[in-house]
């Protein structure tokens, strides 16, 4: 902020870069959202982010972008969310791209913890070009807070998500557990939208049969993979028997599906899209570590109760959806943790809240605290 609380220049064209990078979320994974800038004498001359996995990055976007409009962009400066790579990858060195344009000053909010992008900074300052780095930084992580978590321990991000009764229910006592919110929804639809895979239990695809894609209507998104913790062998048997019975499998939606089972199932031939992983050791840990390594940077955790309890202490974010309702009598979100009263305290804090606009449902999100 600048004395007077107005945002300085450099935060104003940060904040503008940081709102092109989240054009990104859900398309980009496990790669950053990434959002750039170009300002000369005071004007926008051209502006780019990281538009989906495998694109240019937003550094030469922006170059592109201003390149379209035949502005010349030496003694310019650039804004990026994030330290420019210096690395051979699948595309080449943002550093060479910013050095050959003759822009004179980069602005950047966070440095890149991936090793693999070498030091942008130093190639920049090497080539005689004023760098200035933590303009929004906290807010560029938080944007790209699941590439941080992933790049940095190899973890996906994971964040919980159920909607109960008022009285911590997900299911009534016959086991019924649709539409406890519905007026919330869209908020569910949009954290599925950002996630590269949803998680859900044998127990909720043999219940519900859920689809688990992306529903918003008029915008842009891609559905995430999913993954089911059949731990044994529950839903491959039913699959075996008739996949078409079952809507996560079922290929319109254009995502993978990767079922972790005990089940050794040699000899079935699934559709490509399908993948069966037996690791000997089925562990929340061990699940995380294998999920990594298919290029998931994100997991949300759709239930049920046995694998919201087994999530729980893994989880960076809970989203709880509560509905003014009571079952009394019925399933419990964490019913499978038994905790002693004096260890009751979960580690989380209360980030924000949402109020539907019936004023029926509650959404409370809650962050890990960080140590
Ligand atoms: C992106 N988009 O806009 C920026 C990135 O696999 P590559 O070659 O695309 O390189 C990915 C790495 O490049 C990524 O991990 C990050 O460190 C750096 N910057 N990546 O995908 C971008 N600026
Ligand atoms: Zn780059």
């Amino acid at each position: 902020m600048g004395k007077s609380g107005v945002p300085n220049n450099d935060e104003f064209y940060m904040k503008i870069a940081l709102r092109l990078a989240k054009k990104g979320l859900g398309f980009v994974n496990p790669n950053p959202p990434v959002g750039a800038v170009i300002v000369k004498d005071g004007n926008i001359i051209g502006r780019g982010y990281h538009t989906r996995f495998g694109a240019l990055h937003a550094e030469r976007e922006a170059l592109l972008d201003a390149k379209k409009k035949g502005v010349d962009v030496s003694g310019a400066t650039m804004y990026v969310t994030l330290e420019p790579c210096d690395h051979y990858g699948k595309t080449s060195p943002c550093t060479n791209a910013i050095i050959e344009s003759g822009i004179k000053r980069v602005v950047i909010a966070a440095r890149d913890p991936n090793p693999v992008s070498g030091d942008g900074i130093k190639k920049l300052l090497k080539n005689g070009i004023e760098v200035k780095v933590g303009v929004l930084e906290d807010e560029a992580k938080e944007v790209a807070k699941f590439f941080f978590k992933y790049v940095t321990t190899g973890l996906p991000y994971v964040t919980l998500k159920y909607a109960s009764t008022l009285d911590g229910k997900i299911a009534d006592k016959i086991g019924s557990s649709k539409w406890i919110t519905q007026e919330l929804r869209k908020e569910v639809h949009k954290l599925r939208s950002i996630h590269k895979a949803v998680l859900v239990g044998a127990e909720t695809v043999l219940k519900d049969n859920p689809i688990l894609n992306v529903r918003l209507p008029k915008m842009k998104f891609k559905n995430p993979d999913v993954v089911v913790l059949d731990e044994n062998g529950r839903v491959l048997k039913k699959v075996i028997a008739d996949i078409d019975k079952f809507e996560l499998f079922n290929p319109n939606y254009d995502r993978r599906v990767i079922i972790f089972s005990s089940n050794q199932c040699q000899n079935i031939e699934f559709p490509e899209y399908v993948k069966v992983k037996t690791p000997e050791n089925l562990s929340v840990e061990n699940i995380l570590k294998e999920l990594a390594k298919e290029g998931i940077d994100s997991l949300l955790i759709e239930g049920g109760a046995s694998v919201f309890s087994q999530f729980l202490p893994y989880a960076d974010e809970v989203y709880g959806f509560y509905a003014t309702k009571v079952f009394g009598k019925g399933k419990s979100i964490f019913e499978h943790l038994e905790i002693p009263v004096e260890e009751s305290e979960i580690p989380f804090e209360i980030q924000n809240l949402k109020i539907s606009k019936n004023m029926k449902e509650l959404m409370v999100v809650m962050r890990r605290c960080s140590q």
